[in-house]
């Protein structure tokens, strides 16, 4: 047993300096870097790395101007700079590929992008294969995950034990021993596909109850961004008179340039509304009127605006549009009741109190949601039909139990004041998904054909076993059984082996709830860090405890990979070439550098697994990497004017030949080589231009001719199929009406605090937070407000002691007055440190989120109940004092 050894030791940034600066000095001298690898990171690092701190003394000009991909996680896609010299990154920079400007825009990274660098050539980054040392086929000695040590191991002897272990778990158990606990839409991995699918699960950790079936309302699936009803960014910054910011902070947590849009429509003269528990960083960037709302109270605060805009069109007129009501709209009141309609009720009807003899009045409400009354009137008044109002939301406020209706609720409101179709107003997730620039991409990349196909591999388990084959657009993959966990029945599947079945949340394909039994024996894991992200760490921590074997890849040893048997180290974004685009542009990322370490590309990594399980990966992956990136370059388009697509790039046969791939010259509007010098093709705009774009015109134009996705062909404010699918797939037997509906949430005796968890900028998800330049820089104190801090004798910079039913964690706290008394605002991203008593001392939010799943399976990530006091015990210290690091013990 290994003695009082973590398996996650702590670089202390002390001695990673010291490491550093002893390592580069004996480069400097020549001395051999033979014993440092292997022994530890501290001494890797230096060796091997191919990141350098110490920016300030370096000029701008000595070495080589790299294109570098961020890892994104907040779905953007910046031009981010890296200087590189002698193989190592020394300085980073943003775009500076023209002058800018609202028509012609440098596409600037934020803080995360420009220490893209730190994140992929860190210290901490994963560079062997590494297995837990008691770990045996025999014996997996379970308990000892998190703790044990580790040893460095050949990538030969690792693949030969993960593909000996799939075998084994595939063959004596089936396909539903395997767990891969992430988004069932994935189609990430061809190994557990190719030998006969997995038990996936899905979550509403992102889009709260916005992962509903969107089209039965009306409105486009939120996965394919859910931007079709969004204006594009011209016509808002032109047009826009009011911008309401509902649950959402650009300014913290959209995609690269959006709050530099609405910074643009500040300046053309828009008023700003933010509703929410805090006043957050875009309030206050565009002094925005604050409508303060209780975190997961949304429901009622909307239903209250809904009575007051009757209320005040009632008696003084001018707010509600009701010939958009009835145009474009059913089931809003008893004159546009749906053919379908088994109720004889609607919201107005509800709203008013004639069903259950409550009017949801504003004082209802305020009571409920925490805003005072004259700020609902002033609400209703705001969204009314007068101004242009642009009606954004992001997914906070839907990412609450009992948020089921908020899509349905907002979308009322909007279709209430006439807020889509026209100049200046739209509705939708506007600056969470594709920095907020709608209307169809002005510049598409060519397919690349690198998905996969496992059709031909015969899967390892039993015939008998049932194995569902779908499509997922560019990949055919395999589910056992679809099987699929909720977020909050994650850890119940392997530890109770029970869990409910709802089926595939995307794209409508639920199913009736069911009761299954499983027996899991295996946790595989990649592109996700599903023990931080989920819910109910400890819990999770028993689970992986539990089972035959863990497998982890990733590039940073992430807490998945802490309590895993075999982590695989990958190669990083920087280390291999690519494209991304977003509407407006088209961005090249090149090789920044190729550390001299055994870090791998995920695609060889399957490739190997596929071979030692006896597919033939040529067959799995007919296309190789590199022809893949041409046949996105080869088939790029750009929009003319008119409205077609053009060939984008110019190709030599030089070209081609340079890359080693094949293909035929082609002309087009730039030559591919000047492109990739430049690092981004931009379509130049400018206020007005046929490229201006108002959401769904052609359905506002002729809606006969054009309907929307919904059984109606308009926006459903009554909706039967919604009503159905939500009470086929309740968790909790509670039962929902085709119009939107209050449920009481009861707050829990033994707890006084809301906490909500903003999306905040050290990291993207958990995604950046391990570098410690970001952790310096924003260190990520819990928001208390100031009143509440007083109460409980804590003092700005005290630490505090946050604990719900599922967890605690210790934070530093910021007392301020910009969040509201009662709540307290934990950043997301933090990576957990779980201490020998269970407290987690990393301030992981999802340490504190549990229970069982309600409504139609909504997880709380921002309403759970939680207390708070000082904490005095020990001293916490700074988050940027430590990382955890894997290191082979010597
Ligand atoms: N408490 C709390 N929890 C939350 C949230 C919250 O607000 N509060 N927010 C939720 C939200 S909105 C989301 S979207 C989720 C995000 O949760 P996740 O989807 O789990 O995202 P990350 O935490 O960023 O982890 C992504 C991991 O994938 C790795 N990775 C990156 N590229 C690759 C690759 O090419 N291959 C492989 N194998 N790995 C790769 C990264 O290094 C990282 O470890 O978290 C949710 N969890
Ligand atoms: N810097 C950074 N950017 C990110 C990410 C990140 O981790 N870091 N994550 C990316 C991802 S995966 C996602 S999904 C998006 C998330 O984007 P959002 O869902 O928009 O982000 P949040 O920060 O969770 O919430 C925004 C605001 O909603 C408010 N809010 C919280 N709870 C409630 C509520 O119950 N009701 C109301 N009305 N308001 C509430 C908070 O005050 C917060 O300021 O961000 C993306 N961008
Ligand atoms: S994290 Fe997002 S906004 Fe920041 S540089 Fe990366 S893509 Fe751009
Ligand atoms: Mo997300």
């Amino acid at each position: 047993m290994a003695k009082n050894t973590t398996s996650a030791p702590t670089l202390n940034r002390r001695s990673f300096v010291a490491a550093g600066v002893a390592a580069s000095a004996c480069l400097a001298s020549g001395c051999a870097p033979e014993a440092k690898v292997g022994t530890g990171k501290e001494a890797s690092y230096a060796q091997q790395g191919a990141y350098e701190g110490g920016l300030a003394n370096t000029s701008l000009n000595d070495g080589e101007w790299k294109f570098m991909e961020c890892n994104k996680g907040c779905g953007g896609g910046c031009v981010n700079m890296a200087l590189v010299k002698d193989g190592k990154v020394v300085r980073t920079k943003t775009d500076s590929s023209h002058e800018d400007s609202l028509e012609h825009p440098q596409f600037r990274g934020c803080l995360r992008g420009r220490c893209a660098a730190e994140l992929d050539f860190g210290p901490d980054r994963l560079t062997y294969p590494v297995k837990r040392k008691h770990w045996s086929p025999d014996d997996p000695h379970g308990e000892l995950r998190g703790q044990d040590e580790w040893e460095r191991i050949s990538w030969d002897e690792a693949l030969d034990i993960v593909a000996d272990q799939l075998k084994k778990v595939y063959t004596t158990y089936g396909p539903r021993a395997v767990f891969y606990p992430w988004d069932q839409r994935n189609d990430r991995t061809p190994v557990l596909d190719a030998c006969g699918g997995y038990i996936a699960s899905w979550d509403t950790q992102s889009f709260g109850s916005y992962l509903m079936d969107l089209a039965q309302l009306g409105l486009p699936e939120v996965a394919k961004g859910g931007l079709g009803t969004v204006n594009d960014r011209f016509d808002i910054i032109e047009n826009a008179q009011t911008i309401v910011l509902y649950a959402q902070d650009p300014a913290w947590s959209a995609i690269a340039f959006a709050a530099w849009n609405l910074r643009a429509a500040k300046d053309k003269g828009a008023r700003f509304v933010c509703v929410g528990p805090f006043y957050n960083a875009s309030a206050n960037a565009f002094d925005a009127d604050w409508v303060p709302v209780f975190p997961g109270t949304d429901t009622a605060f909307m239903l209250g605006v809904i009575f007051e805009m009757l209320r005040l069109d009632e008696e003084e007129g001018g707010i509600i549009d009701w010939d958009f009501l009835h145009k474009y709209c059913i089931g809003f009141d008893d004159e546009s009741m749906p053919q379908d309609a088994t109720l004889n009720e609607n919201i107005k009807g509800y709203v008013l109190g004639q069903y259950d003899g409550i009017p949801k009045t504003a004082s209802w409400a305020s009571a409920i949601c925490g805003t005072p009354e004259s700020t609902i009137t002033e609400f209703a008044r705001t969204v009314g039909k007068q101004d242009n109002v642009v009606m954004s939301h992001g997914y906070a406020a839907a990412r609450c139990s009992g948020s089921e209706d908020i899509p349905q609720l907002f979308l009322t409101i909007a279709c209430m004041g006439g807020h889509m179709g026209k100049p200046g107003n739209c509705y939708g997730p506007l600056w969470v998904d594709g920095s907020g620039c709608g209307g169809p991409a002005l510049v598409k990349l060519g397919k690349g054909g690198d998905g996969w196909d496992v059709s031909s591999c015969v899967p390892l388990c039993s015939p008998d076993e049932k194995v569902v084959v779908r499509e997922t657009g560019s990949n055919i993959i395999r589910t056992a059984a679809d099987d699929n966990v909720n977020g909050l029945e994650l850890y119940n599947a392997v530890l109770d082996g029970r869990y409910s079945n709802v089926g595939i949340c995307w794209g409508g394909q639920w199913r009736p709830i069911e009761e299954r039994e499983c027996d899991i024996h295996l946790i595989w894991g990649e592109f996700s860090s599903a023990l931080r992200a989920g819910a109910d760490i400890l819990r999770g921590i028993e689970a992986f405890k539990k089972v035959d074997f863990v497998v982890m890849r990733d590039h940073v040893p992430k807490m998945d990979c802490v309590y895993a048997d075999i982590v695989l180290p990958l190669a990083g974004r920087q280390q291999q070439e690519s494209l991304g685009t977003r509407r407006e542009e088209v961005c090249y990322y090149s090789v920044v550098a190729s550390p001299d370490d055994e870090a791998k590309p995920n695609r060889w990594v399957n490739e190997q697994l596929l071979e030692r399980l006896g597919y033939d990966p040529a067959q799995v992956y007919p296309v190789s990497p590199q022809q893949a990136l041409y046949n996105q370059m080869a088939g790029a388009t750009v929009m003319n004017e008119k409205g077609e697509y053009e060939t984008l790039f110019t190709i030599t046969q030089s070209d081609i030949d340079e890359m080693g791939v094949e293909g035929a010259p082609q002309e087009g509007k730039i030559g591919l080589s000047e492109f990739k010098e430049k690092g981004i093709y931009t379509v130049e705009r400018k206020a007005g231009d046929a490229f201006t774009h108002i959401g769904l015109a052609d359905f506002f134009a002729d809606p006969d001719a054009n309907p929307l996705p919904s059984a109606s062909g308009k926006f459903e404010l009554y909706c039967q199929a919604k009503a159905e699918t939500f009470n086929m797939i309740s968790f909790d037997g509670r039962t929902f009406k085709p119009y939107p509906i209050y449920s009481e949430q009861t707050k829990p005796e033994a707890y006084r605090f809301r906490c909500f968890s903003p999306h905040y900028p050290r990291s993207a998800g958990s995604t950046y937070s391990n570098v410690l330049t970001l952790r310096e820089a924003w260190p990520a104190p819990l928001l208390l407000n100031s009143k509440d801090a007083e109460n409980l004798g804590i003092s700005d910079g005290d630490v505090a002691h946050i604990s719900s039913a599922a967890g605690s964690i210790l934070r530093r706290v910021c007392v301020t007055s910009l969040i509201m008394e009662g709540t307290a605002g934990l950043p997301n991203g933090c990576w957990p440190k779980i201490d020998e008593e269970g407290i987690d001392r990393g301030g992981c939010g999802s340490t504190l989120i549990g229970g069982k799943p309600s409504g139609m399976g909504v997880t709380g990530h921002n309403n759970v109940w939680v207390n708070i006091e000082k904490w005095e015990d020990d001293e916490l210290g700074e988050d940027c004092e430590w990382q955890s690091v894997i290191q082979a013990s010597a």
